[in-house]
């Protein structure tokens, strides 16, 4: 919805822009449209002014996390898992390299190299590819042509108490008529952090480097090309709630992107983009001493791709028109050593080469039907083909399945939004399939630490199918808004890991192997309630509510789904100077779901505190900020937190940002 208004707006401005001054130019104006929707949206949150990209997604009200260690959560969108979700960097697709999920996408970029996070909840998030739980797209920044200020450039730096994470992160842009240079570095380490009795976590450090380049060159008065790179490195990165740490990451993440706009005509905009990712990754079981047996389980992961969207408006009814391809191909390796480790006793694929590729076509309208009410409508098809190089992997426990899956994936979505006076609705719903991920078809002993099981992949599972209802409604006034949101999923052939009665485990942890197999259906219902209050003239007020329910074909509970949660904080500005609280927790877990490994999680409830002050000398403008997180030491482990470990007690933080 956000990026049709936005398409909507920027429409609106470059038709506005042609009959008002001739001569202004359609791109800048189009780039002066986002960087206004972009500064509307910095990436930082209530409470802290440099996060992270997960700590910033974290703030928004549809996303959870399952966390492994205190380095790349796994972002759950409407509490459903990454497959379910697609996960993009500008529209291009990226999949990590890990069996064991230790690299979401979110985890190869950096909040410096980000403008925004569009989220989109099912299928309305359909424009980059199939999806059953919606879309998450990080919005690199994009600095417009012709600015006034030629060169301008941040720098942030901080240090957080508790597992000494020292981070330092600069970045700088360059316009000129012509030529845009865009820039940013970064450099994160943390040691192991402390939980609230004061107890180390072990193996929960981490070191992240990051660096990315955008060079953008005006081809003509409307057109511009631009070349993009991000290149990020994760060392020695724990993962206290797996067996194993993380050696070395490293992905380089490039694309060439090709704008045209148009004056006359219906097309106002046609954007193409070819792009290229490469994600290297390289666990480390050997600082474990628990690990008798010693496992290498290196992953690549390689993708190709094309996108191409055409910016349409006639009278009422503006559309986008998109153009999906990609390539990838995933390999996993297993490698397994005694003590003495010059000696390979066994090798396997847990990803035995397997190759995806992807074409699509989506497209989705915005129509004005009055001054106050708007439907909108979309759709995608996709064609979905795997294959696996080394088949006889799958044909141990899956005999005689193909080589070769073709799936055909349609989607269908519709939204009415009407609002009166202060008041806004909107319904609507959606039809969407998606096929397994690569571990759910092709995965071969992938070890769960979770439910402690080996998964074993299963090339036959049925696309899974998703039937989805959602409405709001919203109040707003000068001092006061308020918003409900509901949506409701049923999901056909639910794919799920099932206890397989042959096989045994590989791994001497696990209890027994598991299939992914299809339930007849699962349903997930997600509730979010979120108001904003302004008691007076810089004490402002915000409270967000959660709740969720899933449960499986014969109601039983779905795991990772979220208790009721809830946040509440206030804020004070006066002047230079601004002070910030907030409370937040998860009430007990109460459904949980002891078939999938999970256990009754507590209450919780943490406290934070920030200040911070603001000087500003000539043109360069600094921010220092002084906060405590967890102020009063709770010792506590989420619903999400993978095999209970605990959080992070007591952290203090200061940070300092510099803008010139
Ligand atoms: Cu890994």
């Amino acid at each position: 919805m956000k990026k049709l208004t936005i398409t909507l707006l920027f429409l609106s401005w470059v038709v506005k822009g042609q009959n008002l001054h001739e001569k202004k130019d359609s791109i800048k104006v189009l780039d002066e449209v986002l960087i206004m929707n972009n500064i509307k949206k910095k990436i930082e949150t209530d409470m802290k002014m440099n996060v992270s990209v997960d700590e910033f997604l974290a703030s928004s009200d549809q996303i959870s996390f399952i966390k492994r260690g205190a380095y790349a959560w796994e972002p759950l969108l409407n509490n459903m898992s990454t497959e379910r979700s697609t996960v993009t960097i500008d529209g291009m697709h990226v999949f990590g390299a890990c069996t064991d999920k230790m690299d979401p996408i979110t985890s190869y970029v950096e909040s410096n190299n980000l403008a925004t996070i569009d989220i989109k909840s099912g299928q309305e998030g359909g424009m980059h590819g199939s999806t059953i739980a919606g879309s998450i797209d990080l919005k690199r920044k994009n600095s417009p042509f012709g600015r006034l200020q030629k060169w301008q450039g941040v720098y942030q730096s901080g240090f957080e108490f508790n597992n000494k994470q020292f981070f330092n992160l600069g970045n700088f842009s360059f316009s000129s008529n012509r030529f845009v240079v865009d820039g940013s570095i970064s450099y994160r380490k943390a040691e192991n952090y402390y939980d609230g009795n004061g107890h180390e976590v072990k193996h929960s450090q981490f070191k992240k480097f990051n660096t990315s380049l955008g060079i953008a060159y005006k081809t003509s008065e409307l057109s511009s090309i631009r070349l993009d790179a991000i290149f990020d490195q994760a060392k020695d990165v724990g993962y206290p709630a797996l067996p194993m740490d993380l050696w070395l990451s490293r992905a380089i993440i490039t694309s060439a992107t090709y704008k045209q706009l148009y004056k006359k005509g219906i097309i106002k905009a046609w954007d193409t983009k070819v792009y290229f990712n490469a994600i290297e990754h390289y666990m480390d079981d050997t600082k474990r001493p628990e690990n008798l047996v010693h496992m290498d389980m290196p992953g690549w992961s390689t993708t190709y791709g094309l996108l191409s969207k055409l910016n349409i408006k006639q009278g009422d009814i503006s559309s986008e028109i998109q153009l999906n391809a990609y390539n990838n191909r995933s390999i996993a390796e297993m490698r397994m050593y005694p003590q003495d480790r010059s000696k390979q006793t066994m090798f396997a694929y847990s990803w035995p080469w397997i190759t995806t590729s992807y074409a699509g076509i989506s497209f989705n309208n915005s129509w004005d039907i009055s001054k106050n009410s708007q439907l909108n409508f979309g759709g995608s098809l996709g064609l979905n083909y795997n294959r696996s190089k080394y088949v006889e992997f799958n044909w141990i426990f899956h005999p005689g399945s193909p080589q070769e899956k073709t799936r055909f994936l349609p989607s269908i979505n519709a939204n009415y939004q009407l609002t009166i006076n202060q008041f806004n609705f909107s319904v609507g719903g959606g039809y969407g399939q998606r096929a397994p991920s690569v571990s759910e078809g092709y995965g071969y002993y992938i070890y769960n630490s979770f439910d402690r099981y080996d998964y074993i992949g299963n090339p036959n599972l049925k696309n899974e199918i998703s039937y989805e209802g959602n409405a709001s409604a919203g109040f707003k006034n000068k001092k006061l808004s308020i918003q409900a949101k509901v949506n409701y999923f049923h999901i056909e052939n639910y794919i799920i890991g099932k206890i397989l009665s042959l096989g045994s485990p590989m791994n001497y942890q696990s209890v027994g192997v598991k299939s992914y197999t299809s339930l007849d259906y699962a349903t997930l219902f997600n509730f979010s309630l979120n108001a904003n209050y302004e008691i007076t003239n810089g004490l402002h007020w915000n409270g967000v509510l959660t709740y969720a329910r899933g449960m499986d074909n014969k109601e039983n509970n779905l795991p990772f789904i979220r208790p009721l949660s809830y946040q509440t904080s206030l804020h004070y500005m006066y002047k230079e100077f601004g002070i910030q609280t907030s409370v937040n927790g998860d009430l007990k877990q109460i459904n949980f779901s002891p078939e999938y490994g999970e256990d009754k999680t507590p209450a919780y409830t943490i406290w934070n505190l920030s200040t911070d002050y603001r000087i500003n000398f000539k043109k360069v403008n600094a921010t220092i900020q002084v906060g405590v997180e967890n102020i009063l030491d709770e010792y506590y482990s989420t619903y999400a937190d993978w095999g209970n470990i605990p959080r992070m007690g007591r952290n203090f933080f200061t940070s300092l940002k510099i803008n010139f």
